[in-house]
């Protein structure tokens, strides 16, 4: 019999890759909606058609309870948040309610359930827990073992998340992982994020259909992967013998310049920088100014290594924005 995995944030990114990656290994694939008319519900059935769609809402518990005992799932992946840095300073008590205490009601829902032991549970930690070298230095990569120093109230509720599963897993037995994923992007990236609105602007310059795009830092650092090296690992987090935490990332580390050079380049301009401006509206109050993940426990227990490098990665997403953005072209 076919083993079954419930989604939150079905709609989002991570979501995306997940199912396709479960439904390709034979599960049975339930993803968590939410609102009365999602304008993204008829998107992913059109995508993920073998999906079976489930309203509940991660800010409502009895959602929650009602969606474990419709699908008895055998493993529980929860992606859904408020997952824009930016937003979160904007919406801080949201960003709680969804990114912190949503995992709350989901693993209280488990519990509820009496699934405690029945159901392996993964929570999508993030490297924003770590908030970057000015106040968290790391020579050798952020590790599992690593400080934590949210700089955003999206970390901070992150943080929250994080530990909660762990106090799960302690307390109650509860097979609970975190993956501390370092950023990594894709087709699907939302284009509220930096590397989606390059790589669109990048394809829309090189049509005619805009002239520039207003950034905000490009001093920032990340160490980017692709998504679907990513959501691998999260399903290969739940099945090891032990419930244990990664950090997945690719060890690398690149400014929001050198993702606009690259993607410039992959148009044929050497020089972007009469493309860009600035925009202090893009600036955060709080800024993390170098991210760069160390995975070699993922690496060595789980056997997991990022396939796609940042060029790769550059190169995939800004072909994809032109071959989008074409059907704009008059
Ligand atoms: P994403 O594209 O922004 O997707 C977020 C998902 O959460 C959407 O499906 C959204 O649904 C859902 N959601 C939001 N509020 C909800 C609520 N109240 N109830 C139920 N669902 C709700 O994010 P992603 O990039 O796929 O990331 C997946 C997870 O990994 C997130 O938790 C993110 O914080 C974390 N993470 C991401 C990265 C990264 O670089 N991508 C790195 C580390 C950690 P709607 O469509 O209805 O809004
Ligand atoms: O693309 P971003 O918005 O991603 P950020 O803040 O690193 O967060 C992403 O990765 C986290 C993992 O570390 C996830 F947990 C989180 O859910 C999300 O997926 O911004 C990247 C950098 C920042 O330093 C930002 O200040 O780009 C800088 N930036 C400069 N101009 C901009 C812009 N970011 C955005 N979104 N838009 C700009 O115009």
């Amino acid at each position: 019999m076919s083993k079954k995995a419930l989604i939150t944030g079905i709609t989002g990114q991570d979501g995306y890759y997940l199912a396709k990656t479960l439904f390709q290994k034979n599960y049975e694939v339930f993803g968590l909606i939410r609102g009365q008319n999602n304008p993204k519900k008829n998107l992913v059935e059109q995508e993920l058609p073998f999906v079976k769609l489930i309203e509940a809402d991660l800010t409502d518990q009895s959602s929650l309870v009602r969606a474990i005992n419709y699908c008895q799932p055998d493993e529980v992946y929860n992606l859904a948040a408020i997952s824009f840095v930016a937003y979160s300073f904007y919406a801080p008590q949201i960003t709680f309610d969804i990114t912190g205490k949503g995992v709350l009601n989901l693993l209280e829902a488990i519990r509820l359930t009496n699934n405690l032991d029945k159901i392996k549970f993964y929570q999508a930690s993030t490297s924003e827990m770590f908030g970057g070298l000015e106040y968290n230095r790391q020579e050798k990569g952020y590790d599992e073992k690593a400080l934590l120093h949210p700089r955003s109230p999206y970390g901070v509720a992150k943080v929250y998340g994080h530990y909660i599963t762990r106090n799960y897993r302690e307390s109650y037995g509860l097979f609970a992982c975190s993956g501390i994923l370092f950023n990594h992007e894709s087709e699907k990236r939302g284009y509220e994020f930096v590397t989606r609105k390059i790589t669109q602007a990048v394809a829309r310059i090189k049509l005619g259909l805009q002239d520039h795009i207003e950034l905000g830092n490009l001093d920032a650092k990340r160490d980017w992967g692709y998504a679907a090296d990513y959501v691998e690992g999260m399903w290969q987090m739940l099945q090891q013998n032990n419930p244990e935490d990664f950090v997945l990332a690719t060890g690398e580390t690149h400014s929001v310049k050198d993702f606009l050079k690259a993607a410039f380049k992959e148009i044929g301009i050497n020089d972007y920088q009469p493309y860009v401006k600035h925009n202090p509206a893009f600036m955060r109050p709080a800024e993390v100014d170098l991210l760069i993940g160390n995975s070699q426990k993922a690496e060595s227990q789980l056997g997991w290594k990022r396939q796609v490098d940042f060029k790769q990665l550059v190169k995939l997403m800004v072909e994809n924005d032109l071959a989008i953005e074409k059907q704009f072209v008059k």
